[in-house]
């Protein structure tokens, strides 16, 4: 089993994340944040990466260091979870359809961390969460799992649908990336020998 667990203390926040790649997409999500809950769980369902996260933020600042320090600790426990890389398919591609939204995500677990993303948003609030933290929570999570990711939205109009495709989507790439190739099952998946 490919797992690992986190435990991030800081004066901001304090966070425990557990994650198993090779889970059934089972979770349990408490960040005080509803609408970022919401969106872990769809990571976590349709990646079928069981994760578990509690965060305890400073939310009487603002939500921005739980939005960012969750991204962070779940990140990090991917990357400790896949170890040396060694089997995975690497590469995963997906587009994610919601309606009248669609929304394409392509991403390398590379060890080189980038982020491209494109998804207007034109309200300021979803739930409680402020959509300015969207664009922070992926940067958040491929710069901690060492992930060269691509997410942009084609089309559509629904706010709701337009990040939960982005979500979506994530999570459909990640579990085609992070599954082990059976051609290649003992190999690091790179002409380096590492990633
Ligand atoms: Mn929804």
């Amino acid at each position: 089993m490919r797992r690992a667990e986190i435990h991030r203390n800081t004066a901001e926040t304090q966070i425990d994340v557990t994650v198993n790649l090779d889970g059934t997409g089972l979770y349990s999500v408490s960040t005080g944040i509803g609408f970022l809950d919401h969106m872990i769980e769809q990571l976590s369902r349709h990646s079928l990466i069981d994760i578990d996260v509690k965060t305890v933020g400073d939310l009487h600042v603002d939500q921005h260091h739980t939005t960012e320090d969750t991204a962070i600790a779940i990140g990090e426990a991917v990357a400790r979870a896949l170890g040396d890389k060694r089997g995975i398919s690497r590469y995963g591609t997906a587009y994610a359809p919601m309606d009248e939204t669609l929304t394409r995500v392509a991403l390398d677990i590379s060890g080189r961390p980038w982020l491209v993303f494109k998804a207007p948003f034109t309200v300021q609030r979803l739930g409680e969460w402020d959509t300015e933290l969207i664009e922070h929570w992926f940067q958040s999570f491929a710069q901690a799992a060492g992930i060269t990711l691509h997410v942009e939205n084609l089309y559509g109009g629904n706010n709701h649908h337009v990040v939960e495709s982005c979500f979506k989507g994530l999570a459909r790439a990640l579990r085609q990336a992070v599954e082990i190739d059976q051609r290649k099952a003992d190999a690091i998946p790179s002409t380096k020998g590492m990633l």
